[in-house]
């Protein structure tokens, strides 16, 4: 088990679809992990006491969804030098590119480390927090070169039905 401890937070539980995305590749990887509902629009104060406290927590990285006017990554950005990955959870009007400008446009000084839109996004943030801890583990880093090989395997063995025959 990895010494790693990475906090999974996000604005609403109805991000929750999105988000287990980055739970599943952590719980792959064996990477420890707390979710939680923290939500900047409805719980302020919660989430200032969330990014504070968040390295005492002993927390090395903290992946963020949210949706709509996405504050949550940011803020939680400005209240603490753990790292913050932020992931756009889709919105209902504007489909998540309300959410993506929201949080990739940060300001100079204070960063948010941002994935695509959905799914991916939230599988990404997992990814790229077991890269950034890989440099200076050896077991994570076999365990993220198993993955590659294996995804490049599924790759190769893809097959493409002939033309008029179901897939
Ligand atoms: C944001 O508002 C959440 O991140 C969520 O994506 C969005 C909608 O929340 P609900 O109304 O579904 O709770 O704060």
């Amino acid at each position: 088990m990895s010494k790693i401890k990475v906090g999974i937070v996000m604005g609403s539980s109805s991000d929750w679809p999105v988000m287990q995305n980055a739970a599943q590749i952590l719980t792959d990887f064996g990477v420890p992990f707390e979710a939680k509902v923290v939500s900047a629009h409805r719980m302020p104060i919660d989430m200032v006491d969330y990014g504070a406290q968040a390295s005492e927590q002993g927390y090395h990285a903290i992946i963020a969804g949210a949706g709509g006017a996405a504050h949550l990554p940011g803020m939680l950005a400005a209240l603490t030098e753990v790292p913050v990955f932020g992931v756009p959870v889709p919105s209902r009007y504007l489909k998540g590119e309300d959410s993506l400008l929201s949080i990739v446009q940060m300001p100079k000084g204070v960063p948010v480390a941002t994935f695509a839109i959905g799914e991916a996004g939230a599988a990404n943030a997992a990814l790229h927090v077991i890269a950034t801890m890989a440099v200076h583990d050896a077991d994570l880093k076999e365990k993220l070169k198993a993955f590659r090989a294996q995804q490049t395997e599924n790759a190769r063995a893809m097959h493409l039905p002939a033309v008029g025959e179901s897939s």
